[in-house]
């Protein structure tokens, strides 16, 4: 199984700004421009007794990076950003090493693979099951586990319509009655969790898993001025209050903007 060293980790891995395909986009969806770029940020040398290596692209508009960064910074894991430009040819045959789905986030650790994010967020509770990633009780444990899965493989109206873009603010964006129907269930899905569990996150007094995977339809909610309940929007205050967030937030201001439109599911 292939290993990322931390010499191998070290060199930089990210470069210039890279043109992304642009698909057409279909005209009944106004969307805004969504523009993505790689990362203006060259990873930080690597800290030399880091764990792990987490592979991720733009944290201005990569909601699953968001996540798997997220699952690893909750869980305590000594880790190493490896931050590779979306799409870049050159990175192919690394992003393969990395990354079989050619998708990020990617994890590397103790020479073990985890792609795809609720995998990356089984393997860390695992690793690491003093972090309460998952729930201690079986029942909101299966809870946690349903809502994560129900974002892993849904709400493809509001990702297509209101893409991440941290960066972006869209002050009384319209929303399609598609994209809107996934936000009633989000908050449905959010007022469950509160009143079974007492908030200020999903499951109680820490951020676990599902906070995580939720944290990236709490950034387009503000970037796309999304109305609201009152207590969904105090949900978002406080996933925006975690110190995890606003790191990741700084970073993802710094990248610059450069291309063009990726029609992407992100
Ligand atoms: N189901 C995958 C989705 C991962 C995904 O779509 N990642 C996006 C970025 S956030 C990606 O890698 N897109 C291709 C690219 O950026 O080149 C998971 O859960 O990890």
């Amino acid at each position: 199984m292939a290993k990322v060293t931390a010499k191998s980790a070290a060199k930089p891995q990210v470069k210039a700004a890279t043109k992304i395909a642009v698909k057409p986009k279909p005209k009944a969806v106004a969307k805004p421009v969504a523009k993505v770029v790689a990362p203006a940020v060259k990873p930080k040398a690597v800290k030399a007794k880091a764990e792990a290596v987490l592979t991720i692209s733009s944290k201005n508009y990569g909601a699953w990076a968001l996540r798997g960064w997220l699952l690893a910074k909750f869980s305590g894991l000594d880790f190493t950003e490896n931050i590779v430009p979306p799409d870049d040819p050159d990175m192919k045959a690394e992003m393969l090493l990395l990354s079989p789905s050619m998708l990020v986030p990617s994890l590397m650790h103790d020479g073990i693979k985890v792609w795809d994010t609720l995998a990356i967020g089984e393997y860390l509770n695992e690793v690491k099951p003093k972090a309460g990633l998952l729930p201690t009780d079986a029942k909101a444990r299966a809870h946690c586990r349903a809502i994560c899965g129900e974002m892993h493989s849904g709400f493809t109206s509001l990702r297509s319509a209101l893409p991440m873009n941290i960066k972006g603010k869209f002050p009384k964006y319209k929303v399609w009655s598609r994209a809107q129907a996934d936000i009633d269930r989000i908050a449905e899905i959010w007022a469950l969790c509160f009143k079974t569990y007492g908030g200020p996150y999903l499951f109680g007094e820490k951020p676990c898993a599902a906070d995580a995977m939720y944290a990236p339809v709490v950034t387009r909610f503000l970037t796309y001025d999304v109305t609201l309940d009152k207590t969904s929007a105090a949900y978002c205050k406080a996933i925006m209050a975690l110190p995890a967030m606003a790191e990741w937030v700084a970073a993802a201001r710094l990248e610059p903007e450069e291309i063009d439109e990726l029609d992407a599911e992100f």
